[in-house]
């Protein structure tokens, strides 16, 4: 088992039912156990002009591997309505991505562990270090 954080954002289509929807899914998937969750941040966009968003962090425990973790949650994104052409840095119903995966550090075309932008996003340092105050971030 290996204990990743995975962060959840949303700025469309009701934003705190998406990221509760994403939560239960997450905690469906076959091989994740959901251990802790954060608080639901309301987030001011960083990126284009767009709505505010709301953006949590979930702590896992799992038995997938990083991509197997990876297509479960785009799955929930897909289930979710996200539209995967939607502009790079703009508004989505639900964006779910693995920030830390154990202590592995992997960097491909589909999936870059630690997320790369983990250091630079306080929507993600905030409820991360709510639910895991002790945290070391790598370097
Ligand atoms: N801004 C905030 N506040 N929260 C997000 O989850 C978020 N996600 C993004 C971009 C567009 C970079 N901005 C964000 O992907």
């Amino acid at each position: 088992m290996t204990i990743a954080y995975i962060s959840l954002g949303s700025n469309l289509d009701d934003p705190v039912s998406q990221v509760q929807t994403a939560l239960a899914s997450i905690s469906e998937i076959e091989g994740v156990d959901l251990i802790k969750v954060s608080s639901l941040y309301h987030t001011k966009p960083m990126g284009t002009s767009q709505p505010d968003y709301i953006n949590a962090v979930a702590k896992i425990d799992t038995t997938l591997k990083p991509l197997a973790l990876l297509h479960a949650l785009q799955t929930i994104e897909n289930q979710q309505g996200r539209v995967r052409s939607e502009e790079r840095w703009g508004p989505r119903t639900i964006d779910l991505d693995i920030q830390l995966y154990g202590n592995e550090a992997m960097d491909t075309d589909e999936l870059t562990i630690p997320h790369y932008g983990l250091k630079e996003r306080d929507f993600v340092l905030m409820p991360l270090f709510e639910i895991e105050p002790d945290l070391v971030l790598p370097d």
